[in-house]
C-alpha cells in the first residue's frame, strides 16, 4: 500500500509545474490514522474503535499521503452508525472494552500476541483460546462487515498453508523455518520467542493429547528454551495434565 501511495505522489508530481513534497504512511509512523480518516469523511469510528464505512465495514487498512498542496476539504463523518448494537463489546474474549469507543490495549489479544514482549498475564491466557497472532473477533461479529468484500490482492492470500495447519506443526518449526515461512509477512513482528510463547498458550488451551504434551516437554528440555518461553510451556502443561484445558478450543489456529 505504501508503494502505491508513493506511486500516487509521483503521479501527482508529474501533473505539476512546482515541486511537490510528499510522504506516504501506512501504520508506519505516529500519525493518528483513524481520527484523520474520520475527519476526511471516510467513515465513522465504531464502538470497537476501528474505522467503519457503510460499503466496506472495517476490513481495510488505512494509509495516507501527506503533501504540501492545498486541496479542497471533504466534510467529516460525524455520525456513528453503530446504533444500539454492542456485538463487538460483548464478543471480545478478554473483555478489552471498558466502555464503548474505548479499548484497553493491555487486554487486547492483538496487543498480547503481536506487540507485547514479556509474559502474558495468566488471567488472559485462557480467554486467548487458539489465537496465536492478532485477533479479529470484534470485527468478525460486526454486522457492517457483512458488506465487506474479500481482497483479490495476492499479498492477502494465505501462504505456506497457514490457513489450514495445526498448532503442533507450527510449534515444531525451528527458528530458520519460522523466518523462512514468514518472510514478508507481519507475523515476523512477534519474533520467534513470541511466536512460540503464543503457541504454547494455544496448545495449553487445546484438547491436548500425548503428542502435544511430548512436544511441550521436549521444548522445555532444550538448551535454548528461554525463561519466558519455559514459563508459558509449564503453564500449558499444567492446563493439559491437570485437566483444565479449554473445551471449546480445537487444535487449529486462527
Ligand atoms: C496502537 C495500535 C493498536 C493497539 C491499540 C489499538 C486501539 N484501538 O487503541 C493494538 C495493538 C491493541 C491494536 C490492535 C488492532 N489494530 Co491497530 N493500530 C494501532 C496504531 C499503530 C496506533 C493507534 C493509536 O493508538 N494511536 C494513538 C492514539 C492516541 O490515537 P487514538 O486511539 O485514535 O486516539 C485519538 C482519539 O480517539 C481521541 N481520544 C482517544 N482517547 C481519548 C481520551 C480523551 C480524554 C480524549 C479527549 C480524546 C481521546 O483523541 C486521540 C487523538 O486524536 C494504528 C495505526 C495509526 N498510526 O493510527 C493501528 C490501527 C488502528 N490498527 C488497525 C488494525 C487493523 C488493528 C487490529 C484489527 C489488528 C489485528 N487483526 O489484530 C486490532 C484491532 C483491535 C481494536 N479493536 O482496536 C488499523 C485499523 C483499520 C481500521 N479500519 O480502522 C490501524 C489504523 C492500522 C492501519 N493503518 O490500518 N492496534
Ligand atoms: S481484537 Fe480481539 S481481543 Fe482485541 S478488542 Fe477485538 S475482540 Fe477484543
Ligand atoms: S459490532 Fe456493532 S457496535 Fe461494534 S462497531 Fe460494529 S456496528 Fe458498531
Amino acid at each position: 500500500m505504501r508503494k502505491r501511495l508513493k506511486a500516487l505522489g509521483e503521479k501527482i508530481q508529474s501533473h505539476l509545474q512546482q515541486s511537490l513534497v510528499f510522504r506516504p504512511f501506512v501504520d508506519s509512523a505516529p500519525v493518528l490514522e483513524r481520527p484523520i480518516a474520520r475527519n476526511a469523511g471516510l467513515g465513522w469510528i465504531g464502538k470497537h474503535t476501528l474505522l467503519l464505512t457503510r460499503e466496506a465495514g472495517s476490513w481495510f487498512f488505512l494509509g495516507e499521503l501527506f503533501i504540501n498542496l492545498p486541496l479542497p476539504l471533504d466534510p467529516p463523518e460525524l455520525k456513528s452508525h453503530c446504533g444500539k448494537c454492542t456485538s463487538c463489546l460483548d464478543i471480545c474474549p478478554t473483555q478489552a472494552f471498558p466502555k464503548p469507543y474505548v479499548l484497553d490495549a493491555r487486554r487486547c489479544i492483538s496487543y498480547l500476541t503481536i506487540e507485547h514482549k514479556g509474559s502474558i498475564p495468566e488471567s488472559l491466557r485462557k480467554p486467548m483460546g487458539n489465537r496465536v497472532f492478532g485477533c479479529d473477533d470484534c470485527q468478525l461479529f460486526c454486522p457492517w462487515n457483512r458488506f465487506a468484500q474479500s481482497s483479490t490482492e495476492d499479498d492477502f492470500k494465505p501462504r505456506h498453508q497457514l490457513d489450514d495447519i495445526d498448532l503442533l506443526t507450527l510449534f515444531t518449526w525451528d527458528e530458520a523455518t519460522f523466518l523462512k515461512n514468514t518472510e514478508g509477512s507481519a507475523i515476523r513482528r512477534t519474533g520467534y520467542e513470541g511466536w512460540q510463547r503464543n503457541l504454547a498458550v494455544a496448545l495449553g488451551n487445546s484438547t491436548g493429547g500425548e503428542q502435544i504434551i511430548a512436544a511441550l516437554e521436549q521444548r522445555l528440555s532444550d538448551q535454548d528454551c528461554s525463561t519466558l518461553l519455559a514459563e508459558h510451556i509449564r503453564w500449558a502443561l499444567d492446563q493439559l495434565t491437570n485437566g483444565t484445558g479449554c473445551d471449546d478450543s480445537n487444535a487449529t489456529p486462527q
